[in-house]
């Protein structure tokens, strides 16, 4: 185990919340952080970024993910500890390479890491492994989650005890080749002027480890219920999805990918349709974006990375900031800098 000290400070003006944050974790790259909270401390489930060797592509080749490690802090400010490798991509019989970003669930004493991998076709798919610890070792299935596929699993709980995987990411990470749940290797991205790509939902059956029905798109509309085209990749689905409840709401917040903000929309129920609101938080050094937002205590906090001190966009820091909202529920737009 090794721990780093965190230090933490932010500063605001009248005009944009700036908040200067520094990583969470320096002794390795770590990215895509998703927290929570496990009996009352905070655990981090990031990807564990590597160098390679593998040229930059729109793939995400150079992105090579090897393990996973679990972090956790009693809480923000705190002490972080890095629990060690939790899950190798070696130790999952379905996997070939590329864990990407992971998340994880609690539920009748166990804990739950879901991952996304390519399988020995080179088809990305959604794992499960399981542990009696939050930091693990976790154990994986045989298989990847029957139904599943591309990448950015998220867990989340509803009041009501249900679980639901939210999941899916354009380019690299394989979803227009996904039409009605069935796979086409030659299936394009949509043209500027078609409907956008849609993430997917399915809810979790009781033991966690299979969906209990078929994955479903998420609509994500403007505030007339249009749904976005292609073009607007502004507010479009790309990757990074993320759900929390606020007062009785469903949050969807997700990355939009080559336009790099984290962006939010609203709905009544976990399967949407979801209305656009704006955006969370504005381009991070580094070409991805990708966050989690959970509620510690009075207040709640965005995780996210950037590439402070690698200056590489594949070799990533996560980081926290404290996220605001306003009374009308809308998020306080941040914009993140050194
Ligand atoms: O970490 C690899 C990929 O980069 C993630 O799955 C995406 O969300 C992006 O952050």
């Amino acid at each position: 185990q090794s721990t780093a000290r965190f230090n933490w400070f932010t500063f605001a003006d009248d005009h944009q919340q700036t908040y200067t944050s520094p990583p969470l974790i320096s002794h390795i790259y770590t990215a895509d952080p998703s927290a929570h909270l496990f009996n009352g401390k905070i655990y981090i489930y990031p990807s564990h970024d590597t160098a390679t060797n593998t040229k930059e592509s729109d793939n995400g080749d150079h992105f090579q993910m090897e393990d996973y490690h679990v972090f956790s802090m009693d809480s923000i400010g705190g002490k972080v500890t890095d629990h060690g490798i939790a899950l190798r991509a070696h130790d999952v019989p379905w996997a070939s390479k590329q864990l990407w970003a992971p998340d994880a669930a609690f539920s009748k004493g166990t804990y739950y890491l879901y991952f996304p991998a390519k399988d020995k076709e080179g088809v990305f798919k959604i794992g499960v492994a399981s542990s009696k610890q939050p930091t693990g070792p976790f154990v994986a299935e045989k298989e990847p989650i029957a139904g599943s596929y591309s990448i950015d699993p998220c867990v989340f709980r509803d009041d009501d005890g249900s679980f639901y995987l939210y999941f899916g990411g354009i380019w690299g990470g394989q979803l227009q080749h996904w039409d009605n749940n069935r796979y086409d290797a030659t299936a394009a991205l949509r043209k500027k002027n078609e409907v956008a790509i849609l993430p997917r939902v399915a809810k979790l059956a009781p033991d966690m480890k299979n969906l209990e029905s078929a994955p479903l798109p998420i609509k994500i509309t403007d505030s007339t219920g249009r749904l976005y085209n292609e073009q607007e990749n502004d507010k479009r689905f790309f990757e990074a999805a993320w759900m929390h409840k606020y007062n009785g709401k469903y949050y969807f917040s997700y990355s939009t990918g080559d336009t790099h903000n984290i962006v939010y929309a609203i709905g009544d129920s976990p399967y949407g349709p979801f209305t656009y609101q704006g955006v969370i938080l504005k381009p991070v050094d580094g070409w991805t974006n990708h966050h989690s937002i959970i509620q510690i205590g009075h207040k709640w906090y965005l995780f996210y990375h950037d590439t402070q001190l690698s200056g590489k966009t594949h070799l990533r820091n996560v980081k926290v900031m404290e996220l605001k909202y306003n009374n009308d529920g809308t998020i306080q737009t941040l914009s993140a800098s050194r």
